[in-house]
C-alpha cells in the first residue's frame, strides 16, 4: 500500500504523507517472500521507478534500480517467460535478490514489464533492460505475420500485453514501427472480432467473440481498452481518427453502465444484450462485485485528456459520486458486493490500486491539463507515470527496439 500509494501522493503534493513514504523506502524497504512477480513488477518495481522518475531523488532511484537488479537474472534466465510466483529476499545487511523460474505464464504477466524495464534501461543505461524486455516480443511475435490478437479476448490474463505495446511504441520516442504496426494489427483484430452492439440503446462494446455473440459478456478488467484506444490515436496511426470514435463509444458505455447500476459503479461481468430485441434489457450483473478497479475511469481520463471535451469530466463526476456513495467506509473504501441493489454488502478490503490508480485517474481528470502531459510521460498499468525516453537514450538502444520480428 505504502509504495504502490507513492506516485499519488506526489501528484497530489501530500508533502507528510510524501515525507513518511521516502523515510519508510530509505529506512525500512526491504521486502521477503513469495509473491506474484507481475504484480511485485507493476506495483513495487512500478511505483519506485515512478516516484524516482517524478522527483529525481537518489532515494527512490537507488530503491529502484536495487530491485530491477534483483529481478533481471529471473527474467534473462526465463527470456521474459517467467512462473507467476517467485520469492524475493532482503538480507539484514540491504542485499536484494529473486528466485524463480520458467513455468505456467499467461500474457499479461509476460507482457507487463516492459515498461518498467524500459525505465530502468533509460535510468541505468544498461541495454540488459531492454534486451530482456523485448525478447518477449520477440518470440511472441515470430512466424506470427500481421496477426495482432493472440488471446480470445482483452480481459484477466490478457489486458496488460496488449496495453503495453502501445505504450512501449510511446515511451521509447515513437521510433519503432514494429511496435506501431503490431498495436495497429491487435486493433483491427479487435475490430473485426470483438465489437458489439446492444439491441436497445446501441452501446459499443469488446468481448471475446462479441461480433457474433447474442449475449456477450465485458469485465471490468477489459473496460481499460478505450483509454488504450485513446493513447494509441497517435500520428502515424492512419486509422486514429476511426480508434478515437470507438474509444469515445467505448468511454460512453462504461459511463452508462456506472449510471445505470444501482450502486453507481460497474460490476466485474456484465452481459449485454446484443441480438434479443425481446429481451427489454440492454445489460445485466453476472459477477455482483465492484472491488474498486480503476480501468474505466481511466478510459474515461485518457479520453478528457485527449480530447478536452467536458462530457468526459461530466462522466468521471457520476462515476466517483457512485464509487463515493457505495464503497466510502469509517476509514477508506470498501470493495462491494450487490452492485445493482438497493443495498450494497461492504467487505473489509481495499486494494492499493485504489489509491494507485482509481483515486489518481480522477484526480488527475479535474486537474490543470499540463499535469502529465502525454508528450512526456506514459502510465504503467498500475497507472504510475514514467517519462518517455530523451533522444539520447532512444539514439543508445534504437536497433533493440527497431529489430522486432513481423513475419
Ligand atoms: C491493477 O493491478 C492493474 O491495473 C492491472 O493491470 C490489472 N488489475 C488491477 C486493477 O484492476
Amino acid at each position: 500500500m505504502i509504495i504502490d500509494s507513492i506516485s499519488t501522493i506526489i501528484l497530489m503534493n501530500l508533502t507528510d504523507e510524501y515525507q513518511r513514504v521516502r523515510q519508510f523506502v530509505k529506512e525500512s524497504f526491504a521486502p521477503n517472500g513469495s509473491w506474484s512477480l507481475f504484480e511485485f513488477i507493476i506495483r513495487y518495481l512500478g511505483g519506485l521507478v515512478s516516484a524516482a522518475e517524478l522527483t529525481g531523488d537518489p532515494v527512490f532511484k537507488d530503491a529502484a534500480t536495487k530491485v530491477g537488479y534483483a529481478l533481471l537474472p529471473i527474467m534473462k534466465d526465463t527470456g521474459g517467460f517467467y512462473n507467476s510466483r517467485f520469492s524475493f529476499h532482503t538480507s539484514p545487511q540491504g542485499d536484494m535478490s529473486a528466485s524463480g523460474g520458467r513455468g505456467p505464464w499467461n500474457l499479461a504477466e509476460v507482457g507487463t514489464f516492459q515498461i518498467e524495464f524500459l525505465t530502468l534501461a533509460r535510468m541505468t543505461g544498461d541495454p540488459e533492460f531492454v534486451k530482456t524486455a523485448m525478447n518477449v516480443y520477440q518470440h511472441l511475435w515470430r512466424g506470427k505475420g500481421n496477426t495482432g490478437l493472440i488471446s480470445a479476448g482483452v480481459g484477466a490474463g490478457e489486458d496488460s500485453y496488449y496495453e503495453y505495446i502501445i505504450k512501449s511504441y510511446l515511451m521509447t520516442g515513437g521510433v519503432s514501427k514494429p511496435m506501431l504496426k503490431k498495436y495497429m494489427d491487435v486493433v483491427r483484430d479487435i475490430k473485426n472480432s470483438m465489437v458489439f452492439q446492444t439491441v436497445h440503446m446501441n452501446l459499443t462494446g469488446l468481448a471475446p467473440g462479441g461480433k457474433t455473440s447474442a449475449e456477450p459478456m465485458m469485465e471490468h478488467l477489459a473496460t481499460f481498452a478505450g483509454g488504450m484506444l485513446a493513447v494509441g490515436s497517435v500520428v502515424g496511426n492512419d486509422k486514429a481518427l476511426e480508434d478515437l470514435e470507438l474509444a469515445d463509444k467505448l468511454a460512453t458505455t462504461y459511463a452508462t453502465v456506472y449510471k445505470t447500476f444501482k450502486s453507481g459503479v460497474m460490476a466485474e461481468q456484465v452481459r449485454y444484450n446484443a441480438k434479443r430485441p425481446q429481451n427489454p434489457k440492454d445489460f445485466w450483473v453476472t459477477d455482483d462485485e465492484y472491488i474498486l478497479r480503476p480501468e474505466s475511469v481511466e478510459s474515461v481520463y485518457l479520453m478528457w485528456k485527449f480530447t478536452g471535451l467536458q462530457k468526459y469530466r461530466d462522466f468521471a463526476w457520476e462515476m466517483f459520486k457512485g464509487i463515493n456513495k457505495s464503497c466510502r467506509a469509517d476509514k477508506g473504501f470498501a470493495e462491494i458486493t450487490g452492485v445493482d441493489s438497493e443495498r450494497v454488502r461492504q467487505r473489509n478490503s481495499m486494494e492499493s490500486f485504489f489509491l494507485a490508480e482509481t483515486l489518481k485517474y480522477l484526480y488527475l481528470t479535474f486537474s490543470d491539463s499540463d499535469l502529465i502531459s502525454p508528450t512526456e510521460w506514459v502510465f504503467n498499468t498500475e497507472a504510475h507515470p514514467v517519462r518517455i525516453w530523451d533522444e539520447d537514450t532512444i539514439a543508445k538502444f534504437r536497433k533493440l527496439i527497431t529489430d522486432l520480428p513481423l513475419e
